[in-house]
């Protein structure tokens, strides 16, 4: 309940607007009067103040209680009300207006400011102004205190307020491109309406906040530039309208540029690799913007055969087995480029196909070896004396594929080396043995002086230089010394009981001169001696000499019967 209570004591004459008022300030905020000031003041000389009246309000506080509305009002942007709309992210300017008669000293707000807002802090102003761009969304309750005095003392009078801060005005802003000249491009701004406004849109060309290219009949949320050769910006004002007021946002400026169509600045190479390798083909180009890469198989400019996930500069092809080419497509908005085509060239590794092959002959010939091999090429041929990958016995001019050796008497080895551009290494064959078989000439030029070998009749086949009947070539055969007479691998015979025994020994073919050899034996019989009367006795055919002792016993019998050993060589 209010109280009035009428001043009785008649206040002192007062010859100013000042003093009268410290004079009034002297009463007590909790007396709450109104009154004609004229009544009180009509000797104060200040004649033309006809509407003064004492306003001291519990809660509010005045001081110049002379006014006749002594109190703080919004008066920007909604002149008297106690909400003050705003938006995140757009510029916010509000006015709180001391409305008595006197200045205010000085200007305090109590409460929280939305974050990005400060206010002004006037000194000896009828006005605050909170300003900013406030960037959280929410309900700020402030109250604005204006004072008498620029140190926040002497009487004051104040007012609350609620700043409230909705959504960003613009949610999604119009975004640059790049197109290709002479087309157009639509430019699109996403704006938050919220509740109870609207929204109206002005587009702009130039940089965002420049509003002398206003575009015109360019008033919604979406606008399609004209055919554009040249790059050109764009903004839009946004502007949220509300009961009594508008808050209105800039869009970021959007630019319009113009392609530069790519060019193929750096081919791709063509290369050799070896089969199953692969390789990496690299292209580069100009244009703006960045072009991008698909690499095609094939000839340049013939696009059925795109290789998947191959879109970068560079482009690593699979394990190759045939020579095979490639391209590479560079393209932006504004156009393509096909760069020239790279022939990835596969060679083959040389490798050998079929080695060399072992072969025996006798002693004193020639083998001639030969190799097969595979490759891109040329191919080189390298043999060598030894076991295969043993080069320290590489054989001159020995470089073909087919390869002669001299006259050989001893067995000996050979291998190849085949190498090309893709194997400097190079293949190595096996080893190829050629197997020497001595003859009967190893058996004479072991036997006989060079002397004796030149004179046939001594070293001859035919000859038998000792006399013992047997000639050179049967000493041979039967492993007996051609210089020496002697006797041959003898037969003895005996007999017990009736029946005959046979012994020999099946003596081994070895030494100089039956290298390769085998001596064979085997034991005949007749009873008549004549000609093709003889024949092997069963189990005595063929017997391979190792030195061993044979002895055959015949069945008891009384008829006559001959043995004769048959001795040969092989091979
Ligand atoms: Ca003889």
């Amino acid at each position: 309940m209010k109280r009035l209570l009428l001043l009785t004591a008649r206040p002192r004459i007062i010859a100013s607007r000042l003093s009268s008022l410290i004079l009034l300030f002297q009463r007590s905020p909790l007396v709450q009067m109104l009154f004609p000031e004229a009544k009180i003041l009509s000797s104060s000389g200040f004649g033309q103040i006809t509407q003064w009246a004492v306003v001291t309000v519990a809660g509010l506080g005045a001081y110049d209680t002379v006014s006749g509305a002594s109190t703080v009002i919004q008066s920007y942007p909604v002149a008297n009300s106690t909400t003050i709309p705003a938006a995140s992210g757009s510029a916010l300017t509000a006015v709180a207006q001391y409305t008595g008669g006197n200045t205010p000293g000085s200007w305090q707000i109590t409460g929280t400011l939305p974050p990005g807002t400060t206010h002004s802090d006037s000194k000896g102003s009828k006005t605050d102004t909170i300003s900013g761009t406030p960037n959280q969304t929410g309900n700020y309750s402030i109250t604005v205190k204006a004072w008498q005095n620029s140190n926040y003392t002497g009487s004051w009078v104040s007012a609350s307020f609620t700043i409230n801060v909705d959504a960003a005005v613009i949610t999604t802003q119009p975004t640059s491109d790049v197109i290709r000249s002479g087309t157009s491009k639509t430019l699109t701004v996403t704006g938050a309406q919220g509740l109870g406004t609207s929204l109206s849109y002005q587009w702009y060309q130039g940089e965002s906040g420049t509003t002398t290219s206003p575009i015109s009949a360019a008033t919604s949320a979406s606008y399609t530039t004209p055919t554009l050769s040249a790059a050109t910006s764009y903004w839009v004002k946004v502007t949220r309208i509300g009961t009594g007021y508008t808050i209105p946002s800039n869009s970021t400026t959007a630019t319009v540029s113009i392609a530069t169509a790519p060019a193929i600045t750096t081919q791709p190479g063509s290369i050799s690799i070896n089969s199953g390798a692969t390789t990496t083909l690299t292209v580069a180009s100009s244009g703006s913007p960045t072009p991008t890469y698909q690499w095609y198989q094939g000839a340049s400019g013939t696009t059925t055969s795109p290789i998947a996930n191959a879109t970068s500069a560079s482009f690593t092809t699979p394990a190759l087995t045939t020579t095979t080419s490639y391209w590479a497509r560079a393209t932006n908005v504004g156009g393509t480029a096909d760069s020239s085509a790279a022939t990835v060239t596969v060679t083959q590794p040389a490798a050998i196909t079929t080695s060399p092959s072992s072969s025996t002959i006798n002693s004193g010939s020639n083998a001639t070896l030969s190799v097969t091999a595979s490759g891109t090429g040329p191919l080189s041929y390298q043999w060598y004396q030894g076991a295969s990958g043993n080069s320290t016995s590489s054989i001159t001019n020995a470089t073909s594929a087919s390869y002669t050796t001299p006259a050989l008497t001893a067995t000996t080895s050979y291998w190849v080396k085949v190498t090309n551009a893709a194997n400097p290494t190079g293949a190595n064959s096996a080893t190829a043995t050629v197997t020497v078989n001595d003859t009967f000439a190893s058996w004479q030029a072991s036997k006989f002086n060079s002397t004796q070998l030149a004179n046939t009749t001594i070293s001859g086949a035919t000859a038998d230089p000792d006399g013992d009947g047997i000639t050179n070539e049967d000493e041979y055969i039967f492993g007996t010394l051609p210089l020496t007479s002697n006797t041959p691998p003898v037969l003895t015979t005996s007999s017990t009981n009736g029946q005959s025994i046979v012994d020999f020994t099946a003596t081994a073919a070895s030494g100089t001169g039956y290298a390769g050899k085998t001596r064979n034996f085997s034991l005949q019989s007749s009873t008549t001696l004549a000609a093709g009367s003889w024949t092997d006795l069963t189990g005595f055919s063929n017997i391979t000499g190792s030195n061993q002792a044979v002895r055959y016993t015949s069945a008891a019998s009384g008829s006559l019967k001959f043995y004769r050993l048959r001795v040969w060589l092989t091979p």
